[in-house]
């Protein structure tokens, strides 16, 4: 097995990107299931389109049949799926409630961090609550396309399986959208949410790794950096990207915003910088 120091087994992801969350092995493992549950059948069903083409080409010897169909091989193709289709839904629940259901025991009861990100055409304005932790009051700021977050420090084995998870910084989303349909996607989390106009729907992740600092050596992203023609956010080495993952109009393809997970005093300075500098330009009356 070939597992790196960051936790990445290269062995059986040899198409994924390394999943920092988590429950980011758990989706792993549910996409590759269902991946050689399709491919199987792909290539089956392909295979012996591909004979028979061959098998019954044209011949003036032959003559068409009549056939009214077979009942058990329909039979069979109807049950078939529609077990496959239970046994993926049964095996994903769990998965699908950790991430997704409020309600279910095993998504977190308690989160560190709340950001509120809302997108639009095209990118994101990311909502902070400042020193205080809530919304609506004279410290919160914003920032555009930047998504600053604490990381869990974790204690690995030599398989590279979590042992201890030393603090706990379950971070919460709340995800709106100002104009049409966007699809928060946050591939190294194997986070995919879509943000729907006129609801406040709720994403949670935890990052189990933090980013590298940037060439500045700093750790968190401040200022985004965008190449020369204004199009692409430059310093992707350094955070994980964000992309939009729902059509949403001629600018979708650039509607990116970069991620970094940074030690908790790093962010937390910055948190208390940026909402003093808020505070400050409220007191001025704007
Ligand atoms: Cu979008």
């Amino acid at each position: 097995m070939q597992v790196r120091p960051d936790g990445f087994d290269a062995t059986w992801k040899w198409w994924l990107p390394p999943a920092h969350s988590s429950f980011g092995d758990d989706v792993d493992l549910l996409f590759y299931w269902i991946f050689w549950i399709t491919m199987v059948t792909f290539v089956g069903v392909e295979g012996l389109m591909l004979y028979f083409c061959f098998k019954y080409r044209r011949n003036p010897a032959r003559k068409a049949i009549y056939t009214k169909g077979s009942h058990s091989l329909e039979v069979a193709w109807t049950v078939i799926p529609a077990v496959i289709l239970v046994a993926l839904g049964v095996a994903s629940a769990k998965t699908w409630a950790t991430t997704k259901n409020p309600a279910d025991p095993s998504f977190p009861q308690e989160f560190q961090t709340t950001i509120k990100i809302v997108a639009e055409q095209f990118g994101w304005k990311v909502f902070y609550a400042g020193t205080d932790k809530e919304f609506g009051t004279a410290d919160d700021f914003f920032e555009t396309n930047i998504l600053n977050v604490p990381y869990e420090p974790v204690r690995r084995n030599d398989a590279g399986e979590v042992v201890e998870v030393l603090t706990e910084e379950n971070v919460r989303i709340l995800l709106g959208s100002k104009d049409v349909i966007h699809s928060l996607f946050i591939p190294v989390l194997r986070v995919k949410q879509d943000a729907v106009p006129g609801y406040l729907g709720n994403v949670w992740f935890d990052c189990q790794r933090a980013t590298d600092p940037g060439p500045d050596d700093k750790h968190l992203t401040s200022d985004a950096k965008y190449s020369e023609d204004g199009r692409t956010l430059v310093d992707w080495e350094e955070s994980y990207e964000i992309a939009c993952a729902e059509l949403c109009g001629l600018g979708h393809s650039r509607m990116k915003m970069s991620l970094k997970a940074v030690p908790r005093v790093d962010w937390e300075a910055w948190i208390k910088a940026k909402s003093d500098d808020a505070k400050l330009r409220a007191a001025a009356g704007g």
